[in-house]
C-alpha cells in the first residue's frame, strides 16, 4: 500500500472504517463543540481529525476517510505538504510576525512577484496579501471603487464572494448566508449568469441570451458610467460549479473593457491549478484586471491575494491599504512552498488527469441514474446535479442522503448549490489513482441506492 509524508511520516494511502462514522471519540468531541461554538458555526461532518495527507482524513477514532473535499478546494497540494511544512517549520522558528507594513520581509515580496508572473497577462501587475478570501475580494473592490472614482459593483446569480457586510451583500444565496443579517451595503447589482443546465430556452442560446441580459440590465439599471467594477467566479463555487456557458465570460469581459469597467475575477475556489489550468480564466483566455486569490494558495494558512493591472493598483494612496496580519509570513512560506510543488509534482497535469478520470464515469453514472440531471466541471473541480428523474426540479434531500451515504462510507464529500441539490468533488490533486476509483465506486453505489 502506498504511503505519503503528507500528515507526518508514513500516513497510509487507505480508507480504512473502523467505527461507525462519527465515532465515539468524535461524538464525545463533537458534543464538547455544541457547548463551546454557538450553532451558526455548522458541520458537515462531525468526525474531528487527527492527520491528514495525500488523499485521507485521519479522524480521532481511527478511521482514514477518503478526502473529496480539500478543505473545500484548500489543501490541493495535500495536506501538511512536505515543502509547506518545512518552510513553515523554519519560519516559525526565525519569526512569526513583524507586520509587513511596519517593517518587511523578503518571503512577501516573493510571493507578490511571483503572482505578479504567473497570473494571466504579461502587463505590470501588482499584488497585496490578506488572510482570507472576503477580505481580498473587499479590497479588489476598495480598490476599483478608488480606481474609477465610480460606486457601483455588479455581480451574478449563483456567485458567492464571502460573509463579511460588503461580500455577504455581493453573495446570491439568502440562506444561510445573509438571512436576517441586513442591511447589506449599498450599490451592488446582481444580473443573470449563464447557466447552461437551467437556461430557459436550452444550453446552446445560454451564453448569448444570458450576455444580453446581463449587459443590458447594467446599461438600463445602472448606467455603464456608474459602475466600479464587475465580479465573477469563472466558475460559481458555492453556487453550484457552474460553469458559464462557453462565450459568456468574454462577452462580459469585452463589456468591461470597452467601459471602463474593472473585471475582477473572484479565483477564490478556481485558482491554483484546481480545474486544470493554473487559473480557471485561463480556459478562455481571459485576462482579468484584476484576480483575487486565496484558498489553495498556501496549502491552509491563512493567506489570499489581490492581483491586479499596476495603472489601477498603484492609484490608491499610501497607506489606503493593508491589515495587521495580511501576508504574515508563516502563510507567504507556505504559499512559496506550494507553487513549487505545483510545478515539481506537475499538479496542473495531474488536476487533468483527475477530471479524465471522473467525468467520464460521472457520465457513464448520469445515463444510469436519472436522478443526476447534469455532470460538469472541469479538472479536480466537478459536480452532479441532482433533479427530480425527468424534470429539472432540484432534489437537495437525494443530494444530502447522497452525502450521508459517503460519509458513513468514509468518503468525505460536500454539498453545494443555490438548490443545495449539487453533490461537488474536490480531491487534493496529489491523491492517488486507487483511492479515487474507490471513492467513485462508492458515490456510484449511493448514488444508485438512493
Ligand atoms: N470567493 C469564490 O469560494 C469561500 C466558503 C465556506 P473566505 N468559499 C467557501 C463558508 O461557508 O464560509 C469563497 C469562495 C469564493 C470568496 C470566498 C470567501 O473566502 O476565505 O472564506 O473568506
Amino acid at each position: 500500500m502506498s504511503t505519503v509524508t503528507q500528515g507526518g511520516p508514513s500516513l497510509p494511502q487507505e480508507r480504512r472504517v473502523v467505527t461507525e462514522i462519527p465515532g465515539p471519540r468524535s461524538r464525545e468531541l463533537f458534543a464538547r463543540k455544541q457547548s463551546a461554538v454557538p450553532p451558526g458555526i455548522g458541520t458537515t461532518l462531525p468526525v474531528f481529525v487527527t492527520r491528514a495527507g495525500g488523499g485521507v482524513v485521519v479522524d480521532a477514532d481511527g478511521n482514514s476517510l477518503i478526502d473529496f473535499g480539500s478543505g473545500i478546494a484548500v489543501t490541493s497540494v495535500g495536506n501538511s505538504a512536505p515543502r509547506v511544512v518545512e518552510r513553515v517549520r523554519r519560519q516559525a522558528a526565525d519569526f512569526t510576525h513583524t507586520c509587513f507594513m511596519v517593517t518587511p520581509y523578503e518571503s512577501y515580496v516573493q510571493v507578490a512577484e511571483k503572482l505578479n508572473e504567473i497570473t494571466p497577462g504579461d502587463h505590470a501587475k501588482r499584488t497585496f496579501l490578506l488572510n482570507s478570501g472576503a477580505e481580498a475580494v473587499e479590497n479588489a473592490v476598495k480598490v476599483a471603487r478608488h480606481a474609477t472614482g465610480r460606486p457601483a459593483v455588479v455581480v451574478f446569480d449563483h456567485g458567492y464572494h464571502g460573509r463579511t457586510l460588503l461580500t455577504m451583500s455581493l453573495t446570491a444565496k439568502n440562506m444561510p448566508y445573509k438571512h436576517r443579517f441586513g442591511p447589506f451595503a449599498p450599490e451592488v447589482y446582481r444580473v443573470p449568469l449563464a447557466y447552461p443546465f437551467r437556461w430557459p430556452t436550452g444550453a446552446e442560446n445560454c451564453a448569448e441570451e444570458a450576455a444580453a441580459q446581463a449587459i443590458d440590465q447594467i446599461d438600463k439599471q445602472v448606467g455603464a458610467g456608474n459602475v466600479a467594477a464587475v465580479v465573477i467566479e469563472p466558475i460559481a463555487g458555492e453556487g453550484g460549479f457552474i460553469e458559464p456557458a462557453k462565450g459568456f465570460l468574454p462577452r462580459i469581459a469585452e463589456y468591461c473593457r470597452a467601459n471602463g469597467i474593472v473585471f475582477i475575477a473572484d479565483e477564490v475556489q478556481t485558482g491554483f491549478a484546481r480545474t486544470g489550468h493554473l487559473f480557471a480564466c485561463e480556459d478562455e483566455g481571459i485576462v482579468p484586471d484584476i484576480i483575487v486569490t486565496a484558498k489553495g494558495i498556501a496549502g491552509g494558512l491563512p493567506l489570499a491575494a489581490v492581483t491586479g493591472r499596476a495603472e489601477i493598483l498603484d492609484r490608491v494612496h499610501v497607506g489606503g491599504l493593508g491589515g495587521t496580519y495580511g501576508g504574515n509570513p508563516l502563510a507567504c512560506e507556505a504559499a512559496l512552498g506550494v507553487l513549487e510543488t505545483i510545478e515539481a509534482e506537475d499538479l496542473v497535469g495531474k488536476a487533468r488527469r483527475i477530471g479524465e478520470v471522473m467525468l467520464p464515469r460521472l457520465r457513464a453514472l448520469a445515463e444510469r441514474a436519472p436522478i443526476v440531471g447534469d455532470v460538469r466541471g472541469r479538472g479536480a473541480m466537478t459536480a452532479i446535479e441532482l433533479v427530480v428523474p425527468g424534470t429539472l426540479e432540484p432534489h437537495p434531500t437525494a443530494a444530502a442522503e447522497i452525502a450521508r451515504r459517503c460519509h458513513a462510507e468514509g468518503l468525505l464529500v460536500l454539498t453545494a448549490g443555490t438548490y443545495g441539490n449539487v453533490l461537488r468533488f474536490l480531491p487534493p490533486l496529489v491523491m492517488p489513482e486507487h483511492l479515487l476509483q474507490e471513492a467513485l465506486e462508492i458515490l456510484e453505489k449511493a448514488v444508485c441506492e438512493v
